[in-house]
């Protein structure tokens, strides 16, 4: 049954621009996807948790919270399986954590400097990128997790996407998530797999419990 307009507006609570798009992109055309500076909120939302799951929840509820919106967020982490599982929930500042290793540059790139640093000699080059979305829908929570394994590659390649996305190779090719463009990133990605698993949640939802506003 064709669903009212209310429900199908989603806040994104996020201030990253190339996730907002990639999510843009991934939601089929039934739902519309507002992100954090449309609606005009502008704040930096704080996330220092130890856990995707945690930082996820903590950047939809304070969202939830302080204005009364239903939302949802995402919080991703790179692991590494010879870096024992980093950058993980560090992965957005992994350069600068500890001694900064780059601080003069730009913080993507320092943390990709890192990670390839890190891995020089390494037996195993294995990583996955995991995606935890939170959905705060009327005060109730649920999570969507999507997974992408794959291996870092010896060095950075391409200039699509953004973040590890230039050593990243998915499993299965031999480009780099960098080297793709929006819409083949998105029909293997973590994230992309996540916001399949909210939708069909959604939409799964009955017609007199929908609670998206
Ligand atoms: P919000 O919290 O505002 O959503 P953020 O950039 O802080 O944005 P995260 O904490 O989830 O987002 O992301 C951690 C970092 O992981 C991010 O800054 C990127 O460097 C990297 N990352 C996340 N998703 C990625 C992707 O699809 N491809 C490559 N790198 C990604």
């Amino acid at each position: 049954m064709e669903r009212p307009f209310f429900m199908r507006e989603l806040i994104f609570a996020t201030n990253n621009d190339h996730k907002l798009l990639e999510i843009k992109q991934a939601v089929d055309t039934r739902f519309r996807v507002a992100g954090l500076k449309e609606k005009g909120i502008r704040e930096e939302i704080p996330e220092d948790h130890f856990t995707l799951e945690e930082n996820a929840f903590q950047k939809a509820a304070y969202v939830y919270e302080k204005y009364g919106i239903s939302c949802f967020s995402d919080d991703t982490g790179l692991e590494i399986d010879a870096l024992n599982g980093e950058p993980g929930v560090f992965s957005a500042r992994y350069s600068r954590i500890g001694t900064p290793t780059y601080p003069d540059m730009e913080v993507s790139k320092g943390n990709i400097r890192k990670v390839l640093e890190k891995l020089e000699g390494a037996e195993t080059r294995n990583a996955r990128f995991r995606t935890v979305i939170a959905l705060i829908l009327e005060g109730s929570r649920h999570a969507f997790e999507g997974v992408v394994e794959g291996v870092i590659s010896l060095d950075v390649r391409g200039e699509e996407g953004f973040g590890y996305d230039p050593i990243f190779i998915p499993e299965g090719g031999l480009k780099t998530f960098a080297e793709m463009d929006l819409a083949e990133k998105n029909r293997i990605s973590h994230r992309a797999r996540a916001i399949r698993k909210l939708t069909d949640f959604l939409n799964a939802l009955d017609d007199s419990s929908l609670q998206v506003k």
